[in-house]
């Protein structure tokens, strides 16, 4: 017999169809980020990585080209199973012969992105980059008091909006715009209270131009603390779910962006209650939003189920969100993924509904044991089985080693 077969069958037997779950899973897109490639570097501009985040180690061959990125991003992509869409951050603006500052980038600069998109059929996410450039200053952006450094950041906000609407059409997937600024201060303000009141009127600026609804989802990012801002941070979560809230865009929460104990994973029901929409980072943060690689870690599988019972998979933008130079990059970039969607068929394996049922009735004992009972399932024989679906295996390291022989270890 199959191992398949037989997991299928335990699984029966908790009420649990396997090859719905399978389905389920086939259907979910990730949103994978395009800058674990090249540790967040980008084309646009030589600054070095700036706004509080960082990238440790210096593992060799790192993409330094569009060309090279995108072949980068084949390679990874055709070792992830299921639909992807591609996460690009404003950076990664391709110049074609004069260089455009971010106040006056467009469509031109992304062309071959959108076709690179196009040919693999699949769709297109966008951030603008409101760090590493020199239009950043004293650590602020949107909330900066120096009014010309605040309206270039708005004008990049604008053209980033139109060009999500760009990829929107283009594409025919919607886009999901995500605005994240790294404004803070590394030790106490005077006055907490004015930055945030930029930022929201810089918010609202952007926000201004006409674009369509229906086809670019604009989601706003909080955080608590970045590297060199740790005493202040102007998009804190309370600032950034008001404004959501207020002007009905979409909260996006990044797992790594809390204090240690609290969780994303109860966060997300508490905010289905009142969105329609939320936009999800997935990553690990490593006692600090250390940005390491997504592993099939109980925060992330708590995560999924909360959007599997949720019932919400179609209403929640998957997105990853981390960036590892200290291994192979192609490999942190699948093995990441692969974990969400390990964590995503755990929690569609589920017997939820008895779960719930044991709640209601409040038998604990019983709740507990089923839950604990649960956890050591043929799991990874359903996700095999899935993966020899989309002509894939579970070990995937050879394939990497091969292209890192092959390609990677000729890049400089
Ligand atoms: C930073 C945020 C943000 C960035 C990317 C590059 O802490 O998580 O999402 O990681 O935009
Ligand atoms: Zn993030």
């Amino acid at each position: 017999m199959k191992r398949y077969d037989s997991a299928k069958e335990i699984y029966a037997s908790y009420g649990v169809d396997t090859e719905k779950a399978i389905d389920a899973l086939k259907n979910v897109t990730i949103s994978v980020h395009c800058w674990q490639g090249d540790d967040v570097n980008g084309f646009d501009n030589p600054d070095a990585l700036s706004g509080g985040i960082q990238t440790t180690g210096n593992y060799p061959g790192k993409a330094s080209t569009p060309q090279e990125l995108m072949a980068d991003i084949d390679k990874a992509f055709s070792l992830m199973p299921g639909k992807k869409k591609l996460n690009l951050h404003a950076c990664y603006a391709i110049m074609q012969g004069e260089k455009v500052d971010r106040d006056k980038i467009g469509p031109a600069q992304f062309e071959p992105w959108v076709k690179f998109a196009k040919e693999r059929g699949m769709g297109l996410d966008f951030n603008p980059t409101f760090f590493s450039h020199p239009m950043v200053k004293d650590n602020l952006t949107l909330s900066s008091p120096d009014e010309e450094v605040r309206r270039f950041w708005v004008e990049h906000g604008k053209r980033c909006l139109e060009i999500s609407e760009y990829f929107a059409n283009e594409t025919g997937i919607p886009c999901v715009m995500n605005i994240w600024i790294p404004d803070g201060y590394k030790d106490v303000p005077a006055d907490r209270l004015s930055p945030r009141l930029r930022f929201k009127k810089s918010l609202d600026e952007i926000l201004s131009i006409p674009y369509d609804k229906s086809k670019v989802f604009v989601t706003l990012e909080s955080k608590v603390f970045g590297i060199g801002l740790e005493s202040y941070t102007v998009g804190s979560a309370e600032f950034c779910l008001s404004y959501a809230c207020k002007n009905n865009i979409v909260p996006l929460m990044d797992n790594g962006h809390y204090h240690p104990t609290e969780l994303v994973s109860d966060k997300i029901p508490a905010l289905l209650a009142f969105h329609e929409h939320l936009g999800l980072h997935v990553t690990r943060g490593v006692r600090w939003d250390s940005d390491h690689v997504v592993l099939l870690d109980d925060e992330t599988k708590e995560i999924m189920k909360e959007i599997v019972r949720g019932n919400a998979l179609e209403r929640i933008f998957i997105a990853t969100d981390y960036f590892d130079a200290s291994i192979n990059r192609i490999s942190a970039w699948v093995t990441g993924v692969r974990n969400i969607q390990k964590a995503l068929l755990f929690a569609l394996l589920e017997p939820s509904k008895k779960m719930t049922e044991l709640q209601d009735k409040a038998d604990f004992t019983a709740l507990m044991a089923l839950s604990e009972e649960v956890k050591t399932l043929p799991l990874g024989d359903v996700w095999e089985e899935y993966l020899e679906r989309e002509d894939l295996k579970n070990s995937y390291i050879d394939d990497i080693k091969e292209y890192e022989e092959r390609i990677l270890s000729l890049r400089k």
